[in-house]
């Protein structure tokens, strides 16, 4: 039997490489068809040198060189920011998104189109496109298998479920760095501060997002393109030990929830083998040592992030893609010591007031609906 393919975006971010460290163990699992990175040459070439994929893409022209001259093999090299666009990256089985934000919506749209099944560790995907991928077009939602590990706990409790017995999801967080923090605590934090997560290693975006909680906004919008659930019964809690992934109530009063150290492993490897498994030596719970489990509501007085999402996703049409869009911005103007972490629900808020696009969603009014979102948001002044 021939070995299915993959292609992988974001090679060399942290679910990128994380999935190649299975790839590494686990070779009788995938052929690499493609790997695309955005800058990182050294690491591209490096990967691409243990992998030898056909396909790599790197967006950054200028770093082509770089990557050349690391290379031991010849696969043919796509450059530039619309590289995505090369229909060769998509002659694979199983399309691995693991790009960050928007950038990740394109691919995402363009593995479905072809006919491919994703592996999604982009959430901006759905909550910029949820209405087109679930709504407009038949059959591309069947084809998507989440990474997010939230949301594959929940495709875990739901296999051999029927939805219309789920009551609720209840999707649990972490709470991030910032979840004793009193408000006022809150308008001091340094981005060194943010950057700081409890739990989990990841990149610097979805840490932020953690921060501010709107990861778990844009993770309530996820799963309700996902598993198709009005978003009222889409519950966050908070459960800062981050051992149960998420938790799915039935009709009948049972529950079911998804448990385990964090790491994304193990997320990213049922999404390479769904929907069976493998054996995988990924760490497990140590069930004979003491392990607190604590919950607690969401303080939305001080992550008002979230109910920003859930506000977006009730109105519907642009408004997801321009809170989207107008995270992004905040994020990076953060993260450039632009404006205050408190700043960021502020200018998300601020850029839904303002930028009101009219007509219909489709692929190409939602990428130019980011674009204008993210001008208004640029140009917001706060005060
Ligand atoms: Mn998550």
């Amino acid at each position: 039997m021939t070995k299915p393919s993959l292609t992988l975006f974001g090679s060399t971010g942290s679910i990128g490489s994380q999935a190649l460290d299975i790839l590494r163990q686990r070779p009788d699992l995938f052929t690499i068809h493609a790997l695309t990175a955005n800058g990182n040459a050294a690491l591209l070439a490096k990967q691409a040198n243990e992998f030898r994929p056909s396909f790599l893409g790197l967006a950054e022209d200028s770093k082509i060189d770089e990557l050349k001259s690391l290379l031991q093999y010849k696969p043919v090299i796509l450059s530039g920011k619309n590289m995505v666009q090369e229909e060769d990256l998509y002659h694979s089985d199983l399309v691995l998104n693991a790009l960050v934000g928007f950038s990740g919506f394109v691919p995402t749209m363009n593995a479905l189109k072809a006919g491919k099944r994703v592996a999604l560790a982009n959430k901006e995907s759905l909550v910029v496109g949820g209405e087109l991928i679930c709504n407009r077009e038949k059959g591309l939602l069947e084809r998507i298998v989440p990474v997010d590990s939230e949301h594959s706990a929940m495709l875990q409790c739901l296999v051999g479920e029927s939805m219309e017995f789920v009551k609720k999801i209840i999707i649990t967080a972490s709470g991030g760095p910032f979840r004793t923090f009193s408000k006022e605590k809150m308008e001091r934090v340094t981005v060194e501060d943010a950057l700081k997560h409890p739990n989990w290693t990841m990149g610097s975006k979805i840490t932020i997002d953690s921060a501010t909680m709107m990861n778990k906004g844009l993770e309530i919008i996820e799963a309700y393109w996902l598993y198709d659930l009005p978003v009222e019964r889409i519950e966050p809690v908070i459960h800062p030990q981050s051992i149960i992934h998420s938790v799915i109530e039935f009709t009948d009063g049972s529950s079911k929830a998804q448990l385990g150290p964090p790491d994304m492993k193990v997320p990213i490897l049922y999404a390479l083998t769904y929907p069976t498994r493998i054996d995988y030596p990924n760490p497990v719970l140590e069930w004979s040592s003491k392990m607190d489990m604590t919950f607690e509501p969401v303080d939305h007085a001080r992550f008002p992030a979230i109910n920003l999402a859930v506000q977006s996703i009730k109105a519907g049409g642009f408004k997801p893609a321009i809170l989207n869009a107008a995270n992004e911005v905040a994020v990076a103007k953060f993260l450039n010591r632009e404006i205050r972490y408190i700043d960021i629900p502020s200018l998300i808020a601020e850029t839904l007031t303002q930028y009101e696009p009219q007509g219909q969603v489709t692929y190409e009014s939602l990428i130019e609906c980011d674009r204008e979102a993210r001008e208004v948001a640029s140009k917001l002044l706060l005060h």
